[in-house]
């Protein structure tokens, strides 16, 4: 059993065959069903013991894990001093977690999800949350979703696929980190500390207890997917809370994110004139596009209408000058021209210091309508709402008055400083995971070259810093890994491949030890999964590149390979944060 043994298309590690030698042992005593067991009755109980090794793990693998209580049970309201039900623990009494589950009720199966318990709680002091457990689909697996933003609210997790779980479930959970809304609810220092990185780690130990105590033991293997505000969660659990989570999917994570407020409030400001009136316009962007991808597609070695490493483009917008006096859509002003460069150069002082690693990246330009381009006259922008709400209510010690705006933050390296107190509180930028690492925990970060809510060049900044501290490329790979997609932008959509699985991959790694060469990406005809593929491109572990190999078509991922940078590329941004990126105390 402690052999690695093939089965399903894929391999069992031993830690995985350990998994089933626990779950086994659950057979008769907690009633596993599912697709196996359900085929075959005599595997789902002691006649297991009498099959084949190979049915065994089959009808383990397919189990599913039912629970010990019903549904209802789990509901507990502390404020009316009621007792827990008999066989389920006082959640009040998580340490660190009071938790009071106001709801638990089964919602029925629809075709998105099956039919679980429906947990809905409150962890001290107001830190809401869902959590969902799949009444007869339950696989052993806890994921945890990220949120968005500055959270605020429940986003309603959905149930993942995974092939390693054929009609499994895992049990899922989201939370609000904290508060509800946006802005106002940062006056107060302990919901700082919550969204920063406390309610993500309280609602893992809740959930893990609520689960052992619904299917009467606990997850065999716990995850955590996010993007964003959800990778920067992903980010601060590696490195807070290296025992919450066997694995971690951190996607465009915003995880340098005081100075990612001066990046917002940069990009927002430099499409503002004096009067107030916004410079650059949506019917700009288009022609934009077009010439950056004219100037810039090549260089990667292959036009295929994908910049795969802006970093490589050196586009010069005054190519699109208007004839003096004229405008249309197919050229930009003078005064358009400046607002671009500085969108593409990302906050700078007067000495020309970067107040963030990097800016607008090269390819990104469609997705700037919304950002830090007007959708609509007068309509607010996302850098600037995020800017503001973070500089009024979240950035400071003491907030600033309240007629305080964007227009007030200095780009100076003074007012980079002023940043840094609470910034402590939020950046994920520490490099050294080692206790995760060491734990056996796997990461896979990934985030959009054409991102246009974070500036990519940040990502492997980071990525670099902790290379460094975790000994190198090749250590660093066996638990962590980075994967660029060349056209995405901010989490999804982008000008290319943007549709991919991040789950699988990671599932695999924890628990098959398969470390993710490559994650393939698709584009459709309408965006969505469902529609019609127009091109498969792989993305390999950073900083692998993916080469055509001459022959097939450039639409079809089977005729790329992966091949190594011959030199390293060095992606150490020189900037004013870059101490940021240090162990505490180092
Ligand atoms: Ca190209």
């Amino acid at each position: 059993m402690a052999q690695t043994k093939r089965f399903f298309g894929g391999w069992l590690s031993p830690r995985r065959s350990t998994w089933l030698i626990r779950a086994t042992g659950l057979l008769a005593g907690l009633a596993l069903v599912g697709g196996a067991a359900s085929a075959n009755p005599t595997s789902g109980g002691a006649a297991a013991e009498h099959t084949s090794e190979a049915a065994d793990l089959e009808a383990a693998a397919n189990a599913t894990i039912a629970p010990v209580l019903p549904c209802s049970a789990l509901a507990q309201f502390p404020t009316l001093e009621t007792q827990p039900q008999s066989g389920v623990p006082d959640f009040f009494q998580i340490p660190g977690a009071p938790t009071e589950i106001s709801s638990a009720i089964v919602v029925a199966a629809t075709a998105q999800a099956p039919e679980y318990c429906d947990v809905q709680g409150v962890i001290a002091p107001q830190i809401g949350f869902e959590l969902k457990l799949p009444t007869t689909t339950y696989a052993g697996r806890y994921m945890q979703m990220g949120c968005g933003g500055e959270c605020g609210r429940i986003g309603s997790p959905s149930f993942p696929a995974c092939d390693l779980q054929p009609g499994g479930n895992f049990a899922v959970a989201a939370t609000n980190d904290g508060h509800t809304g946006a802005g106002v609810w940062a006056v107060d220092d302990q919901l700082r500390v919550d969204f920063a990185y406390r309610a993500v780690h309280v609602v893992s130990v809740a959930a893990k207890t609520i689960i052992t105590a619904y299917y009467g033991a606990a997850p065999q293997h716990s995850y955590f997917n996010g993007c964003s505000e959800g990778g920067r969660e992903g980010l601060e659990e590696a490195q807070r809370f290296p025992e919450d989570f066997d694995g971690i999917a951190a996607g465009a994570p915003a995880s340098i994110w005081a100075p990612l407020e001066i990046f917002q409030a940069w990009e927002a400001r430099a499409n503002v004139d004096a009067q107030g009136h916004p410079i650059l316009t949506a019917d700009k962007l288009p022609a934009l596009h077009s010439a950056v991808l004219a100037a810039c597609d090549g260089l990667d070695g292959l036009v295929d209408g994908q910049i795969n490493d802006p970093r490589l483009c050196h586009f010069n917008p005054g190519s699109m000058r208007c004839p003096s006096g004229t405008d249309a859509p197919t050229c930009l002003t003078s005064q358009q021209v400046e607002a671009v460069r500085k969108i593409y150069s990302g906050p700078v002082d007067a000495q020309g210091q970067r107040l963030y690693p990097g800016g607008e990246p090269y390819g990104s330009e469609l997705a700037w309508n919304g950002w830090m381009v007007q959708r609509a006259p007068g309509a607010p922008t996302a850098a600037e709402s995020l800017a503001t709400d973070y500089f009024k209510f979240m950035g400071f010690a003491t907030n600033p008055p309240a007629s305080y705006s964007i227009l007030d933050f200095p780009f100076t390296e003074q007012g980079f400083n002023s940043t840094r107190p609470l910034g402590e509180l939020y950046d994920a930028t520490n490099p050294d995971l080692r206790a995760f690492r060491d734990r056996g925990g796997k990461l896979i970060i990934w985030q959009g070259w054409a991102d246009q809510a974070i500036p990519p060049t940040g990502t492997p900044d980071y990525y670099e810093a902790m290379q460094d501290r975790m000994g190198g490329l090749t250590a660093t790979q066996r638990f962590a890994r980075l994967f660029m997609f060349p056209t995405m932008y901010h989490c999804a959509g982008g000008y290319g491949p943007d549709l991919f699985d991040v789950i699988n991959p990671l599932v695999h790694w924890v628990e098959l030890g398969q470390a993710p060469e490559q994650i393939v990406a698709t584009q459709t005809s309408t965006g969505l999964p469902t529609g019609t593929v127009i091109r498969t491109r792989p993305v390999f572990a950073y900083p692998e590149q993916a080469a055509y190999t001459g022959s097939g078509s450039i639409d079809d991922a089977a005729n790329f390979v992966g091949v190594m940078p011959s030199r390293p590329p060095n992606d150490d941004v020189k900037w004013l944060g870059q101490d940021l990126f240090k162990a505490p105390a180092e």
